[in-house]
C-alpha cells in the first residue's frame, strides 16, 4: 500500500544498520528499523561534512568519507539531525 502525502512525507522505515550521508545534504534511508542491541553506521559519502546527533546525546562529527557508528540498545524511535544543516537533514531510528 503506497502512502501518499507531501515532500516530506515519512518514510516506511528499511531494516538495515547502514546510513548513507548521500549527495546532497540527506540521509538515505532516512528511516530505518534495528533490533535491540544493534549498531547502526553512518557512513558520509556527500561533499560536505555533516553531523549526526540523536536526541540528548552528544553531537558525532562526519568528514568527507568517514563514519560513526553508534549503538543502540533500547527498544525506541529514535530522531536525529545533522545539527550544521538541521532544517534538511533528519532521520529516524527505531528500534524493536
Ligand atoms: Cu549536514
Amino acid at each position: 500500500m503506497a502512502a501518499c502525502g507531501g515532500a516530506d512525507e515519512a518514510a516506511e522505515p528499511v531494516a538495515t544498520t547502514e546510513v548513507e550521508m548521500a549527495k546532497s545534504y540527506r540521509f538515505e534511508p532516512k528511516a530505518i528499523s534495528v533490533d535491540a542491541g544493534a549498531t547502526v553506521t553512518w557512513t558520509n559519502d556527500d561533499n560536505f561534512t555533516h553531523t549526526v546527533q540523536v536526541d540528548g546525546q552528544e553531537d558525532h562529527k562526519v568528514e568527507r568519507g568517514d563514519q560513526v557508528s553508534i549503538a543502540f540498545d533500547t527498544p525506541g524511535t529514535y530522531h536525529y539531525v545533522c545539527t550544521l544543516h538541521s532544517n534538511d537533514m533528519d532521520g529516524e531510528v527505531i528500534v524493536r
